[in-house]
């Protein structure tokens, strides 16, 4: 049999990045194991060999928190070539932990992978144990979610930092991001940019704020029984709780078929009593879902990919088909779908990160959700243009949505991984 050229070009970016027990998205912009491109590279990885993408998301275990937390970014092998490296979280020292990690988490994803790569395991026996160990660590993070970021127990969480949402500089931080202030910060000097083209990343006065935030919550000592209450940033974003839900309810069938009968009976009522509140950010107006800001209590009039990422939750069948009426209708305003935001909106930017350009991740996760909600023509034309956009740029970080034009890093991890994904599901 003869492989698609694309998959041995994505098993070679993997291979390249691959550090022996984890994963860097791609050398030089980004020299860490970071949480949500592990899990989501660990899928494409199981179509090479199954053990070594267990073993990806075991060593993103290996540094759970001791209060269930699971950190953003594992610094596993110093390199300055990264800004903010371990110093400024300066966790090791705080919390006393032998490898230094950042102090914030991102989309907990690995439910979804582990139950994923399971149910598709050739040999789901012989990787059983593992598995379970995993299952107890990733239920011990949900239930820390639930705590540490739903704290009057509505059923939704929220992010404190925007880089825990993995769409770092989104249009739908912009408001709440001026309460928070930039006075005191330490000097400091980006490496991004010393990478990749300053146009297409964060501005500076959003750096300054991301930098506030990670010196408030180091200045707590990264108590997370502290954080939420004390932090000017408080956002439900429905993308993220997508994600946490999905994988709660992947995670209650795992864990049934591992016979943990009560840790599948637990995620089975978070992702019920998750979906139930989503409803509470579905704007009838756009279409879509939006993001709450839990400190002013608004809904935020932005309608970017975060709310179309909700479809990746088991949502009742009308808001998934209303997802997929959204996406034909973005569809007519750019050459290659998703884009992180509306064209339509005066504040989409093509090419500046999380604030238009197209992510294959996004796209994997929206296309996944459609398709099981009975979308199979949205999710068809989702994969369709994420295999264009490796024709148009080749395996970049992201794309302009409206040329394809490569943008951030390139040979990236995940985008290999999802390359991955999408020619099995051809
Ligand atoms: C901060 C690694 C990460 C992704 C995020 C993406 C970007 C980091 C950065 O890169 O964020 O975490 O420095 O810009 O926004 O989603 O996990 O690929």
């Amino acid at each position: 049999m003869t492989l698609h050229p694309y998959f041995e070009k994505a098993a070679a970016i993997l291979a390249e990045n691959d550090r022996g027990s984890y994963t860097v998205p791609t050398k030089g912009l980004y020299p860490f194991q970071w949480n949500w491109d592990s899990c989501l590279t660990a899928l494409g990885q199981a179509a090479i060999d199954e053990s070594r993408a267990l073993t990806e998301i075991e060593t993103l275990f290996d540094h759970q928190w001791s209060d269930g937390m699971v950190p953003h970014i594992v610094f596993h092998v110093m390199d300055d070539g990264y800004f903010p490296g371990p110093d400024v979280w300066d966790t090791a020292r705080i919390l006393g932990l032998s490898t230094p990690t950042s102090g914030i988490t991102q989309p907990p994803v690995a439910g979804f992978a582990l139950a994923r790569l399971m149910e598709r395991s050739a040999d789901a026996d012989a990787l059983a144990d593992r598995a379970r160990a995993l299952v107890v660590k990733i239920n011990r993070w949900h239930d820390w979610f639930l705590r540490a970021r739903d704290p009057r127990g509505e059923g939704l969480v929220a992010i404190l930092h925007p880089w825990e949402s993995g769409r770092d500089n989104s249009i739908d931080w912009d408001e709440a991001f001026d309460r928070v202030p930039t006075d005191g910060i330490a000097p400091y000097t980006r490496r991004d940019t010393q990478h990749a083209d300053p146009a297409h990343r964060p501005t500076k006065a959003q750096y300054d704020r991301y930098l506030w935030l990670v010196e408030r919550f180091r200045s707590l000592n990264w108590d997370n029984t502290k954080l939420h209450d004390a932090s000017p940033f408080q956002m439900v974003d429905p993308g993220f709780n997508a994600i946490l839900l999905r994988s709660c309810a992947d995670l209650a069938d795992l864990a049934d078929r591992l016979g943990m009968t009560q840790i599948a009976a637990a995620n089975r009522d978070r992702a019920a009593k998750g979906i139930a509140a989503m409803e509470s950010l579905w704007s009838e107006r756009h279409g879509q879902y939006l993001c709450r800001d839990r400190v002013s209590g608004e809904l935020v009039d932005s309608a970017s990919v975060g709310g179309l990422l909700a479809g990746f939750a088991p949502v009742p069948e009308g808001r998934a088909a209303a997802l997929a009426a959204r996406i034909d209708k973005l569809s007519r305003g750019v050459r290659y779908l998703v884009p992180s935001h509306d064209p339509a909106d005066p504040r989409f930017d093509a090419r500046r990160y999380w604030r238009g350009p197209v992510w294959l991740i996004v796209n994997y996760m929206i296309a996944d959700g459609l398709a099981r909600a009975g979308q199979a023509e949205a999710a068809r034309r989702i994969r369709e243009a994420s295999l264009d956009l490796i024709d148009a740029g080749g395996f970049a970080e992201y794309y302009d949505p409206l040329d394809g034009t490569p943008c951030g890093g390139g040979s990236f991890t995940w985008t290999a991984a999802m390359v991955i994904e999408f020619l099995r599901e051809e």
